[in-house]
Protein backbone atom coordinates (compact mmCIF):
# COMPACT_ATOMS: atom_id res chain seq x y z
CA UNK A 1 0.00 0.00 0.00
CA UNK A 2 1.35 3.47 -0.77
CA UNK A 3 1.67 5.44 2.06
CA UNK A 4 -0.72 8.46 0.23
CA UNK A 5 -3.45 5.44 -0.40
CA UNK A 6 -2.45 4.70 3.48
CA UNK A 7 -2.72 8.02 4.96
CA UNK A 8 -5.60 9.47 2.82
CA UNK A 9 -7.39 7.30 1.12
CA UNK A 10 -10.19 9.46 -0.27
CA UNK A 11 -7.68 11.89 -2.36
CA UNK A 12 -5.71 8.41 -3.47
CA UNK A 13 -8.95 6.62 -4.78
CA UNK A 14 -9.77 10.34 -6.88
CA UNK A 15 -6.30 10.00 -8.39
CA UNK A 16 -6.64 6.35 -9.05
CA UNK A 17 -9.62 7.26 -11.19
CA UNK A 18 -8.17 10.29 -12.72
CA UNK A 19 -5.34 7.99 -13.89
CA UNK A 20 -7.70 5.27 -15.28
CA UNK A 21 -9.82 8.42 -16.69
CA UNK A 22 -6.78 9.78 -18.51
CA UNK A 23 -5.74 6.04 -19.74
CA UNK A 24 -8.72 5.00 -21.12
CA UNK A 25 -10.41 7.57 -22.99
CA UNK A 26 -9.33 10.18 -25.93
CA UNK A 27 -7.84 13.38 -24.46
CA UNK A 28 -8.76 16.29 -27.29
CA UNK A 29 -8.46 19.08 -25.12
CA UNK A 30 -6.33 21.47 -27.07
CA UNK A 31 -4.87 22.48 -23.91
CA UNK A 32 -4.08 19.35 -21.92
CA UNK A 33 -1.15 16.62 -22.66
CA UNK A 34 0.43 14.10 -20.93
CA UNK A 35 4.06 14.81 -19.29
CA UNK A 36 6.38 12.72 -19.58
CA UNK A 37 7.28 10.02 -16.65
CA UNK A 38 10.41 11.90 -15.78
CA UNK A 39 8.88 15.14 -15.30
CA UNK A 40 6.27 14.01 -13.34
CA UNK A 41 8.89 12.38 -11.34
CA UNK A 42 10.76 15.57 -11.08
CA UNK A 43 7.43 17.25 -10.10
CA UNK A 44 6.71 15.05 -7.15
CA UNK A 45 10.14 15.27 -5.54
CA UNK A 46 11.46 17.02 -2.16
CA UNK A 47 12.16 19.92 -3.60
CA UNK A 48 8.99 21.30 -2.85
CA UNK A 49 9.95 21.45 0.63
CA UNK A 50 12.11 24.75 -0.35
CA UNK A 51 11.61 27.97 -0.05
CA UNK A 52 13.64 30.05 -2.48
CA UNK A 53 12.47 33.82 -2.94
CA UNK A 54 14.91 35.07 -4.94
CA UNK A 55 17.11 34.07 -7.67
CA UNK A 56 19.84 31.70 -8.36
CA UNK A 57 23.22 33.10 -6.06
CA UNK A 58 20.41 36.17 -4.81
CA UNK A 59 18.13 34.42 -2.26
CA UNK A 60 16.41 35.69 0.92
CA UNK A 61 16.59 31.64 2.39
CA UNK A 62 19.91 29.75 3.26
CA UNK A 63 20.21 25.87 1.71
CA UNK A 64 19.27 27.24 -1.94
CA UNK A 65 22.86 25.55 -3.18
CA UNK A 66 20.89 22.66 -5.34
CA UNK A 67 17.49 24.49 -6.26
CA UNK A 68 20.29 27.10 -7.67
CA UNK A 69 21.66 24.35 -9.92
CA UNK A 70 18.02 23.31 -11.03
CA UNK A 71 16.90 27.11 -11.34
CA UNK A 72 19.91 27.90 -13.05
CA UNK A 73 19.40 25.00 -15.95
CA UNK A 74 15.80 25.57 -16.43
CA UNK A 75 16.75 29.25 -17.26
CA UNK A 76 19.50 28.36 -19.41
CA UNK A 77 17.52 25.45 -21.13
CA UNK A 78 14.67 27.78 -21.76
CA UNK A 79 16.95 30.54 -23.51
CA UNK A 80 18.94 27.71 -25.44
CA UNK A 81 15.32 25.59 -26.77
CA UNK A 82 13.66 28.91 -28.17
CA UNK A 83 17.10 31.19 -28.32
CA UNK A 84 16.20 34.15 -25.77
CA UNK A 85 18.09 36.36 -24.15
CA UNK A 86 16.24 36.05 -20.88
CA UNK A 87 14.17 33.90 -19.28
CA UNK A 88 12.06 33.70 -15.77
CA UNK A 89 10.91 30.36 -14.75
CA UNK A 90 9.56 31.13 -11.81
CA UNK A 91 5.53 32.48 -13.32
CA UNK A 92 3.71 29.61 -11.51
CA UNK A 93 1.26 29.89 -14.46
CA UNK A 94 -0.02 31.44 -17.78
CA UNK A 95 -1.92 33.99 -16.73
CA UNK A 96 0.63 35.31 -13.61
CA UNK A 97 3.36 35.19 -16.58
CA UNK A 98 1.17 37.60 -18.77
CA UNK A 99 0.55 39.49 -15.71
CA UNK A 100 4.21 39.71 -14.87
CA UNK A 101 4.87 41.36 -18.23
CA UNK A 102 2.07 44.16 -18.32
CA UNK A 103 3.09 44.68 -14.47
CA UNK A 104 6.71 45.64 -16.05
CA UNK A 105 5.65 47.89 -18.67
CA UNK A 106 2.40 49.47 -18.46
CA UNK A 107 1.00 51.61 -15.85
CA UNK A 108 -2.65 51.49 -14.89
CA UNK A 109 -4.86 52.42 -17.86
CA UNK A 110 -2.10 51.97 -20.68
CA UNK A 111 -3.58 51.02 -23.69
CA UNK A 112 -2.96 48.00 -24.89
CA UNK A 113 -4.16 45.85 -28.07
CA UNK A 114 -4.96 42.19 -28.21
CA UNK A 115 -6.64 39.65 -29.81
CA UNK A 116 -10.46 39.58 -28.98
CA UNK A 117 -11.19 36.40 -26.58
CA UNK A 118 -14.19 35.29 -29.08
CA UNK A 119 -12.42 35.50 -31.84
CA UNK A 120 -9.55 32.77 -30.06
CA UNK A 121 -7.89 35.42 -27.63
CA UNK A 122 -7.15 34.24 -23.95
CA UNK A 123 -9.09 36.24 -20.57
CA UNK A 124 -5.83 37.76 -20.12
CA UNK A 125 -5.81 39.95 -23.06
CA UNK A 126 -7.98 42.21 -21.94
CA UNK A 127 -11.11 40.56 -21.19
CA UNK A 128 -13.57 43.00 -19.09
CA UNK A 129 -14.04 40.93 -16.24
CA UNK A 130 -10.16 39.58 -15.64
CA UNK A 131 -7.08 42.16 -14.40
CA UNK A 132 -5.81 42.55 -17.40
CA UNK A 133 -9.28 44.11 -18.73
CA UNK A 134 -9.55 46.18 -15.15
CA UNK A 135 -6.74 47.90 -14.78
CA UNK A 136 -5.27 48.85 -18.71
CA UNK A 137 -7.59 50.13 -21.42
CA UNK A 138 -8.06 47.18 -24.18
CA UNK A 139 -8.36 47.41 -27.33
CA UNK A 140 -9.02 44.12 -29.64
CA UNK A 141 -8.70 42.92 -33.12
CA UNK A 142 -10.01 40.05 -34.45
CA UNK A 143 -10.30 37.86 -36.94
CA UNK A 144 -11.66 38.31 -40.78
CA UNK A 145 -15.73 37.30 -41.06
CA UNK A 146 -14.44 35.82 -44.65
CA UNK A 147 -11.94 33.09 -43.43
CA UNK A 148 -11.44 33.76 -40.08
CA UNK A 149 -7.80 34.88 -40.09
CA UNK A 150 -6.22 37.59 -37.97
CA UNK A 151 -7.20 41.01 -40.03
CA UNK A 152 -3.92 42.71 -40.07
CA UNK A 153 -5.32 45.30 -41.85
CA UNK A 154 -7.41 46.05 -38.66
CA UNK A 155 -4.90 45.55 -36.38
CA UNK A 156 -2.64 47.94 -38.02
CA UNK A 157 -5.70 50.55 -38.14
CA UNK A 158 -6.05 50.16 -34.43
CA UNK A 159 -2.66 50.72 -33.88
CA UNK A 160 -2.56 53.68 -35.16
CA UNK A 161 -5.57 55.05 -34.09
CA UNK A 162 -5.15 54.08 -30.59
CA UNK A 163 -1.14 54.12 -30.14
CA UNK A 164 -0.82 51.61 -27.69
CA UNK A 165 1.60 50.93 -25.62
CA UNK A 166 2.04 47.06 -26.44
CA UNK A 167 0.38 44.72 -28.86
CA UNK A 168 0.04 40.97 -27.71
CA UNK A 169 -1.02 37.90 -29.95
CA UNK A 170 -0.75 34.45 -29.25
CA UNK A 171 -4.07 33.05 -28.86
CA UNK A 172 -5.97 30.33 -26.94
CA UNK A 173 -8.05 28.89 -29.80
CA UNK A 174 -6.95 30.09 -33.54
CA UNK A 175 -6.48 27.26 -35.47
CA UNK A 176 -3.33 28.44 -37.90
CA UNK A 177 -0.01 30.01 -37.79
CA UNK A 178 0.80 33.06 -36.59
CA UNK A 179 2.75 35.86 -38.57
CA UNK A 180 4.84 37.11 -35.90
CA UNK A 181 7.06 39.03 -37.90
CA UNK A 182 3.97 41.06 -39.41
CA UNK A 183 2.91 41.88 -35.99
CA UNK A 184 6.50 43.08 -35.04
CA UNK A 185 6.49 45.56 -37.75
CA UNK A 186 3.38 47.39 -37.15
CA UNK A 187 4.23 47.48 -33.55
CA UNK A 188 7.39 49.53 -34.71
CA UNK A 189 5.31 51.27 -36.80
CA UNK A 190 3.67 52.96 -33.75
CA UNK A 191 6.37 52.47 -31.38
CA UNK A 192 4.84 50.00 -29.19
CA UNK A 193 6.13 47.20 -27.38
CA UNK A 194 5.50 43.54 -28.73
CA UNK A 195 4.38 40.69 -26.64
CA UNK A 196 3.71 37.17 -28.17
CA UNK A 197 1.72 34.66 -25.68
CA UNK A 198 2.57 31.59 -27.17
CA UNK A 199 1.91 29.14 -24.24
CA UNK A 200 -0.59 27.00 -27.19
CA UNK A 201 1.48 26.53 -29.94
CA UNK A 202 5.25 26.95 -28.10
CA UNK A 203 6.01 22.95 -28.37
CA UNK A 204 5.25 23.68 -32.38
CA UNK A 205 7.91 26.42 -31.86
CA UNK A 206 10.31 24.25 -30.28
CA UNK A 207 9.95 21.58 -32.50
CA UNK A 208 10.60 23.89 -35.86
CA UNK A 209 6.86 23.95 -36.69
CA UNK A 210 5.39 27.12 -35.69
CA UNK A 211 7.56 30.22 -36.36
CA UNK A 212 9.57 31.75 -33.51
CA UNK A 213 8.14 34.58 -32.13
CA UNK A 214 11.47 35.07 -30.26
CA UNK A 215 13.70 37.26 -32.26
CA UNK A 216 10.90 39.38 -33.06
CA UNK A 217 9.17 40.28 -29.87
CA UNK A 218 10.69 42.34 -26.63
CA UNK A 219 8.58 39.76 -24.31
CA UNK A 220 7.47 35.99 -25.39
CA UNK A 221 4.92 34.40 -22.22
CA UNK A 222 4.14 30.39 -22.18
CA UNK A 223 2.61 28.33 -20.59
CA UNK A 224 4.73 24.74 -19.98
CA UNK A 225 2.22 22.18 -20.41
CA UNK A 226 0.05 22.64 -23.39
CA UNK A 227 2.03 21.40 -26.74
CA UNK A 228 5.24 21.81 -24.72
CA UNK A 229 4.44 19.19 -22.75
CA UNK A 230 5.79 19.66 -19.55
CA UNK A 231 4.38 20.34 -15.91
CA UNK A 232 1.36 22.89 -15.39
CA UNK A 233 3.25 26.16 -15.18
CA UNK A 234 4.25 29.25 -16.80
CA UNK A 235 7.40 31.14 -18.10
CA UNK A 236 8.40 34.44 -19.56
CA UNK A 237 11.42 34.92 -22.28
CA UNK A 238 12.47 38.58 -22.97
CA UNK A 239 15.49 40.74 -24.20
CA UNK A 240 17.95 41.74 -22.23
CA UNK A 241 17.21 45.00 -21.55
CA UNK A 242 13.79 44.36 -20.29
CA UNK A 243 15.35 41.37 -18.29
CA UNK A 244 16.39 43.26 -14.50
CA UNK A 245 12.03 44.88 -14.79
CA UNK A 246 11.00 41.44 -15.02
CA UNK A 247 12.91 39.65 -12.73
CA UNK A 248 12.07 42.57 -9.70
CA UNK A 249 8.38 42.34 -11.00
CA UNK A 250 7.78 38.28 -11.00
CA UNK A 251 9.94 38.70 -7.59
CA UNK A 252 8.93 40.47 -4.88
CA UNK A 253 6.56 42.16 -7.27
CA UNK A 254 4.01 39.28 -7.57
CA UNK A 255 5.53 36.09 -6.19
CA UNK A 256 6.89 35.00 -3.25
CA UNK A 257 8.78 31.58 -3.03
CA UNK A 258 9.14 29.69 -6.85
CA UNK A 259 8.21 26.27 -6.99
CA UNK A 260 11.15 24.62 -7.49
CA UNK A 261 9.91 21.41 -7.83
CA UNK A 262 7.90 22.39 -10.89
CA UNK A 263 11.03 24.42 -12.26
CA UNK A 264 13.12 21.34 -12.00
CA UNK A 265 10.00 19.64 -14.25
CA UNK A 266 9.90 22.62 -16.12
CA UNK A 267 14.21 22.43 -16.58
CA UNK A 268 13.28 18.43 -17.80
CA UNK A 269 10.81 19.88 -20.22
CA UNK A 270 12.56 22.37 -22.16
CA UNK A 271 15.77 19.43 -21.74
CA UNK A 272 13.06 16.94 -23.87
CA UNK A 273 12.02 19.37 -26.09
CA UNK A 274 15.48 19.77 -27.57
CA UNK A 275 15.47 16.48 -28.57
CA UNK A 276 15.11 15.40 -32.11
CA UNK A 277 12.39 13.20 -31.23
CA UNK A 278 10.35 16.36 -29.90
CA UNK A 279 10.64 17.81 -33.76
CA UNK A 280 9.10 14.71 -34.82
CA UNK A 281 6.49 14.47 -32.41
CA UNK A 282 5.47 18.35 -32.87
CA UNK A 283 5.51 17.38 -36.70
CA UNK A 284 3.10 14.41 -35.65
CA UNK A 285 0.88 16.72 -34.09
CA UNK A 286 0.19 19.14 -36.76
CA UNK A 287 -0.06 16.24 -39.33
CA UNK A 288 -2.67 14.36 -36.91
CA UNK A 289 -4.75 17.84 -36.44
CA UNK A 290 -4.92 17.88 -40.19
CA UNK A 291 -5.87 14.45 -40.65
CA UNK A 292 -8.86 14.77 -37.87
CA UNK A 293 -9.75 17.69 -39.77
CA UNK A 294 -10.38 16.29 -42.56
CA UNK A 295 -12.46 13.57 -41.67
CA UNK A 296 -14.66 15.78 -39.23
CA UNK A 297 -15.14 17.95 -42.49
CA UNK A 298 -15.63 15.31 -44.81
CA UNK A 299 -18.35 14.07 -42.18
CA UNK A 300 -20.54 17.83 -42.81
CA UNK A 301 -19.07 19.62 -39.51
CA UNK A 302 -17.67 23.10 -40.71
CA UNK A 303 -14.35 24.21 -39.17
CA UNK A 304 -13.45 28.11 -38.63
CA UNK A 305 -10.94 29.02 -41.16
CA UNK A 306 -11.74 25.84 -42.95
CA UNK A 307 -9.10 24.11 -41.35
CA UNK A 308 -6.04 24.15 -39.27
CA UNK A 309 -2.55 24.30 -39.73
CA UNK A 310 -1.51 23.99 -36.03
CA UNK A 311 -2.59 21.72 -33.05
CA UNK A 312 -5.92 22.31 -32.78
CA UNK A 313 -9.33 22.75 -34.63
CA UNK A 314 -12.74 24.98 -33.88
CA UNK A 315 -15.75 23.08 -34.33
CA UNK A 316 -18.88 24.58 -35.64
CA UNK A 317 -21.25 21.87 -34.80
CA UNK A 318 -24.11 24.09 -35.12
CA UNK A 319 -23.55 22.89 -38.87
CA UNK A 320 -24.87 19.13 -37.53
CA UNK A 321 -27.66 20.65 -35.50
CA UNK A 322 -25.88 20.52 -32.16
CA UNK A 323 -24.75 23.39 -29.54
CA UNK A 324 -21.10 23.53 -28.45
CA UNK A 325 -22.34 22.19 -24.68
CA UNK A 326 -24.00 19.22 -25.87
CA UNK A 327 -21.38 18.15 -28.34
CA UNK A 328 -18.84 18.34 -25.08
CA UNK A 329 -21.48 16.12 -22.89
CA UNK A 330 -22.51 13.65 -25.24
CA UNK A 331 -18.88 12.99 -26.37
CA UNK A 332 -17.63 13.13 -22.90
CA UNK A 333 -20.04 9.98 -22.17
CA UNK A 334 -18.53 7.83 -24.74
CA UNK A 335 -14.79 8.68 -23.37
CA UNK A 336 -13.54 11.62 -25.99
CA UNK A 337 -12.80 14.93 -23.62
CA UNK A 338 -12.81 18.45 -25.57
CA UNK A 339 -14.45 21.77 -24.56
CA UNK A 340 -17.16 23.60 -25.96
CA UNK A 341 -16.03 26.74 -27.20
CA UNK A 342 -17.15 30.30 -29.25
CA UNK A 343 -16.38 30.41 -32.82
CA UNK A 344 -15.81 33.21 -34.54
CA UNK A 345 -18.91 35.50 -34.93
CA UNK A 346 -20.38 33.06 -32.60
CA UNK A 347 -24.20 34.19 -32.26
CA UNK A 348 -24.51 31.88 -28.84
CA UNK A 349 -23.23 32.80 -25.50
CA UNK A 350 -20.05 31.04 -24.06
CA UNK A 351 -21.34 29.41 -21.96
CA UNK A 352 -23.25 27.50 -24.70
CA UNK A 353 -21.52 28.34 -27.56
CA UNK A 354 -22.00 26.93 -31.46
CA UNK A 355 -18.49 25.14 -31.26
CA UNK A 356 -16.30 22.93 -29.71
CA UNK A 357 -12.42 23.07 -29.69
CA UNK A 358 -10.49 20.29 -30.85
CA UNK A 359 -7.02 19.50 -29.98
CA UNK A 360 -4.19 16.61 -30.88
CA UNK A 361 -1.23 16.81 -28.56
CA UNK A 362 -2.35 14.40 -26.17
CA UNK A 363 -3.15 11.72 -28.38
CA UNK A 364 0.07 12.34 -30.88
CA UNK A 365 2.05 11.93 -27.19
CA UNK A 366 0.04 8.35 -27.00
CA UNK A 367 1.80 7.37 -30.40
CA UNK A 368 -1.27 8.42 -32.53
CA UNK A 369 -1.22 8.82 -35.98
CA UNK A 370 -2.58 9.84 -38.84
CA UNK A 371 -4.89 6.02 -38.88
CA UNK A 372 -5.54 6.92 -35.69
CA UNK A 373 -6.99 10.31 -36.85
CA UNK A 374 -9.66 9.05 -38.51
CA UNK A 375 -11.04 6.33 -36.27
CA UNK A 376 -10.92 8.97 -33.87
CA UNK A 377 -12.88 11.11 -36.45
CA UNK A 378 -15.31 8.34 -37.11
CA UNK A 379 -16.18 8.15 -33.62
CA UNK A 380 -16.77 11.87 -32.60
CA UNK A 381 -19.10 12.04 -36.10
CA UNK A 382 -21.03 8.69 -34.71
CA UNK A 383 -21.64 10.11 -31.26
CA UNK A 384 -22.73 13.38 -32.42
CA UNK A 385 -24.72 12.44 -34.85
CA UNK A 386 -27.07 10.81 -32.37
CA UNK A 387 -26.20 12.48 -29.18
CA UNK A 388 -28.92 11.17 -27.03
CA UNK A 389 -28.55 7.46 -28.45
CA UNK A 390 -26.99 5.19 -25.20
CA UNK A 391 -26.56 2.54 -27.15
CA UNK A 392 -23.88 4.90 -29.69
CA UNK A 393 -22.37 5.82 -26.36
CA UNK A 394 -22.06 2.57 -24.46
CA UNK A 395 -20.36 1.37 -27.93
CA UNK A 396 -17.97 3.92 -28.94
CA UNK A 397 -17.22 4.18 -25.13
CA UNK A 398 -16.33 0.51 -24.90
CA UNK A 399 -14.53 0.64 -28.50
CA UNK A 400 -12.08 3.43 -27.25
CA UNK A 401 -11.20 1.75 -24.07
CA UNK A 402 -10.04 -1.08 -25.89
CA UNK A 403 -8.45 0.84 -28.43
CA UNK A 404 -6.41 2.88 -25.64
CA UNK A 405 -4.83 -0.19 -24.09
CA UNK A 406 -2.66 0.01 -27.46
CA UNK A 407 -1.69 3.60 -26.76
CA UNK A 408 0.72 3.80 -23.15
CA UNK A 409 0.17 7.16 -21.55
CA UNK A 410 3.51 7.97 -20.03
CA UNK A 411 3.83 7.78 -16.31
CA UNK A 412 0.73 5.32 -16.41
CA UNK A 413 1.12 2.80 -19.01
N1 LIG B 1 -7.79 27.95 -20.58
C1 LIG B 1 -6.63 27.57 -21.34
C2 LIG B 1 -7.02 26.87 -22.61
O1 LIG B 1 -7.66 25.87 -22.49
O2 LIG B 1 -6.68 27.28 -23.69
C3 LIG B 1 -5.84 28.73 -21.57
O3 LIG B 1 -5.62 29.35 -20.37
Amino acid sequence: MSSLQQTDPEIFSAIQHERVRQHDGLELIASENYTSAAVLEAAGTVLTNKYAEGYPGKRYYGGCEHVDVIEDLARQRACRLFGAEHANVQPHAGSPANMAVYFTVLKPGDTFLALNLAHGGHLTHGMHLNFSGQLYHAVHYGVRESDHRIDFDQVASLAREHKPKLIVTGASAYPREIDHAKFADIAREVGALFVVDMAHYAGLVAGGIHNNPVPVADFVTSTSHKTLRGPRSGFVLCKKQHAAGLDKTVFPGLQGGPLEHIIAAKAVCFLEASQPSFKVYAKQIVANAKALAETLMSGGIKLASGGTDNHLMLCDVTTIGLTGSIAEKSLDRAGITVNKNMIPFDQRKPLDPSGIRIGTPALTTRGMKEAEMLRVGAWILQVLRAPEDAAVTERVRGEIREFCKNFPVPGIG
